[in-house]
This record gives C-alpha cells, sequence and structure tokens, in this order.
C-alpha cells in the first residue's frame, strides 16, 4: 500500500482556497463510494467481555473491596468510611463517591440486604446506573453527506493516540469499513511511520507529510485522499501536546478548522491515560475548549487498579466513554459497554 504523494511542505497554512466547493463528478469517475450504511456502527461486539481479565487490577482494588464490605449486610459508620475511602482510592472523585455511598446506604436498608449474592446485584446495579447506559456510545465513523466520517484524534503525549487510531482503524475494517488514516503528527517522521504501520495491520491508506510539515495541511489532505477514494471514514492521528502549551492547542484548533472548510468533523476523540487520575480531567478541560470533544478514549485501563476513573471522567466533562484501551496488542481496544466492564469488576 503506497502512502499518497507527500504535499507541498513549503506553504503549511492554506489548503486549497476553493476546497468548499463541491467538486463536478468526472465523466468517467470510477465507481461512486459506497452506498452510506443505514446503521450505526456496533463493532467489535463482546470485546469488553473477551478482555475482562484484563481488569484485574481494578477488580482486585476495587469490586473484591466493595464486595467484601457490603456483602456482610449491615455495616457500621466505620465500614461506610471503608466504603468511601475504597470508591475515592479506585479514583471515582469526591462527586461520584459521595452520591454512590448515599444510594447504597439507603438501597442496602431498604432491600435489608444480607447475602454476598444479594449485594452483588445491588451493587451491580448502581454501579451500572452510575456509568450512565442511556448515554450514546457509538462512534461516528460513518460517510454521510458524500463524504467520509472524519475523526480527529487528540490527547497529551505518549497517551495512546497512535496506537488507539491504529486499533479502531481495525475494527472498522473488520466490519467493512474502508478507512484512511492521516498523519497529522508531523512532529518526529517515526510518528508517520508509527502510523503507516498501523495502517498495514489494518489495511487501511495512510497519508502523510514531510516531517515538520504542517498537521492541518496534511489533515486536510487525507480528508480529501479520503473522499476521493470514497473511504467510509478518516481517522486523523495529531501530535501528542502538552495543555498547557497554548501554542500547540491553538495549532489544534487551526488543523479542526483547516480540516472543516471541506467536512465537517464528526468526532473528536480524547485519548487519555487511566492511570493519571485527576490530570486527566484537567487535560479533558482544555482540550474540550479548543476542540469539542465528543467522546473520551480510556487507555491503559488494563495497567491500573483505578479504574473508577471512567465514572469520574464522564460525570465531570459529561462527554461519554466510548472505547477502552486494555493492552498494547492490536485488537486490545473495546467498545465501552457499562454493564460488561461493571460485571468484569465483581466477577
Ligand atoms: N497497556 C497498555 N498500553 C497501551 C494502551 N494503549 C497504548 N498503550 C501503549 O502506550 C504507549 C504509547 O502509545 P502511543 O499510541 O504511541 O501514544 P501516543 O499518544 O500516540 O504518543 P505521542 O504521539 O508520542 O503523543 C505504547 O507503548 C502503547 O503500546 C493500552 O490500552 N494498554
Ligand atoms: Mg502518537
Amino acid at each position: 500500500m503506497e502512502p499518497p504523494p507527500a504535499p507541498p511542505a513549503e506553504r503549511p497554512a492554506a489548503p486549497p482556497a476553493e476546497a468548499p466547493a463541491p467538486e463536478p463528478q468526472p465523466a468517467a469517475a470510477a465507481p461512486a463510494a459506497p452506498p452510506a450504511p443505514t446503521e450505526e456502527i456496533a463493532p467489535a461486539e463482546g470485546r469488553m467481555d473477551r478482555l475482562r481479565g484484563r481488569l484485574a487490577r481494578s477488580r482486585s482494588g476495587f469490586g473484591q473491596g466493595l464486595l467484601g464490605l457490603l456483602g456482610a449486610g449491615e455495616l457500621d459508620e466505620e465500614s461506610w468510611e471503608d466504603v468511601e475511602a475504597t470508591l475515592l482510592q479506585a479514583d471515582l472523585g469526591p462527586e461520584m463517591t459521595l452520591e454512590i455511598v448515599d444510594i447504597l446506604r439507603t438501597e442496602l436498608a431498604r432491600r435489608a440486604v444480607r447475602t454476598p449474592d444479594q449485594a452483588r446485584q445491588l451493587l451491580r446495579e448502581v454501579l451500572t446506573d452510575a456509568l450512565r447506559v442511556d448515554l450514546d456510545r457509538a462512534v461516528r465513523a460513518l460517510p454521510h453527506d458524500g463524504r467520509p466520517g472524519v475523526l480527529l484524534v487528540v490527547g497529551v503525549n505518549g497517551t495512546g493516540k497512535t496506537t488507539t487510531t491504529g486499533k479502531l482503524a481495525r475494527v472498522l475494517v473488520a466490519s467493512g469499513r474502508h478507512v484512511v488514516l492521516g498523519a497529522a503528527d508531523t512532529f518526529r517522521a517515526a510518528a508517520a511511520e508509527q502510523l503507516a504501520t498501523w495502517g498495514e495491520r489494518a489495511g487501511a491508506t495512510v497519508v502523510r507529510g514531510p516531517e515538520g510539515a504542517d498537521p492541518a495541511s496534511v489533515a486536510f489532505d487525507a480528508v480529501k485522499q479520503g473522499a476521493e477514494e470514497g473511504a467510509d471514514a478518516v481517522l486523523l492521528d495529531t501530535a501528542g501536546r502538552l495543555h498547557t502549551k497554548t501554542g500547540l492547542m491553538d495549532e489544534l484548533g487551526k488543523v479542526k478548522r483547516v480540516v472543516e472548510r471541506q467536512a465537517e468533523v464528526d468526532e473528536v476523540l480524547l485519548v487519555l491515560d487511566a492511570t493519571t487520575g485527576q490530570n486527566g480531567l484537567t487535560q479533558a478541560r482544555v482540550f474540550g475548549d479548543v476542540v469539542k470533544v465528543t467522546g473520551i478514549v480510556l487507555t491503559k485501563l488494563d495497567g491500573t487498579a483505578k479504574g473508577g476513573i471512567v465514572f469520574r471522567v464522564q460525570r465531570e466533562l459529561g462527554v461519554p466513554v466510548k472505547l477502552v484501551g486494555l493492552g498494547e496488542g492490536p485488537d486490545d481496544l473495546a467498545p465501552f459497554e457499562p454493564a460488561a466492564f461493571v460485571d468484569a469488576l465483581l466477577s
């Protein structure tokens, strides 16, 4: 799979001015893009269940602790403090913790919970509810209006953006989608190289520019290429950037704006490393101000006992967790399913 020719690097800022005009269809055009699927993608069903073992650390650090405390039936004040401490330690944050403890107290008494099984059932319900099963977690990767769906993947350094982009491409390709990847991380040649490898693994075209090229222009070209290929989705991998660096955040805003000259950005996925706790939330707020974040990807959940961050991120950001990273393997990315997640914690 040859990468398309590199775009000119010397004029970083300007995508073609005529871009927004709909291009006339050449008479001898190859078959048009496949008709848009009529349903949302529900990719890789059951992965969360299959990967549940990866949540072992959160399970032993948090799920088992809660089960142990609640399974005994009536709790004294000290035990309730332990429940609270367990939730806080798992990174649920003060707000969510108080709310859950409150509900548990009421329900434990109301239902006269006596046995470990009853406690498990109660916990399952309360935790699943707290994860908001009603939130729309579909990843918007469908073509519309004759254009591919456009997804922008953002986050601070090393959270797993490129890996997630590659894994997501695989999920989409596996469900029959035609995917183009844009290497809008032009800081290091190695970044584009890394994405190109994922492109091969996924069976996706990769659009890249020379090292140091303007990321907005590479992103623009990738979306253009996607449209020309009749792709279903274009996934744009961006460089890691510290949320505290104004210049880099401005650059990200520009990437999005430039892409929007030719196509709507359907999904902005913020990739957060689950092991970073509170800091991840601070990052998320700043990114949210610059590019409207539509979904969270929580990576490295396999490496942490603080799986409670899932609850907190949604509550404090008001953005659904759509995907979770559960390992370094190419298929260790799962659509986030609240019930399966809670089951894994309490299994
Ligand atoms: N255990 C585990 N490791 C992960 C997960 N996702 C990513 N990683 C690892 O995290 C490291 C960084 O991943 P990248 O995808 O390169 O991160 P990035 O955000 O693109 O990094 P920059 O582009 O440098 O900002 C790699 O070693 C990945 O294998 C995950 O869900 N679990
Ligand atoms: Mg990267």
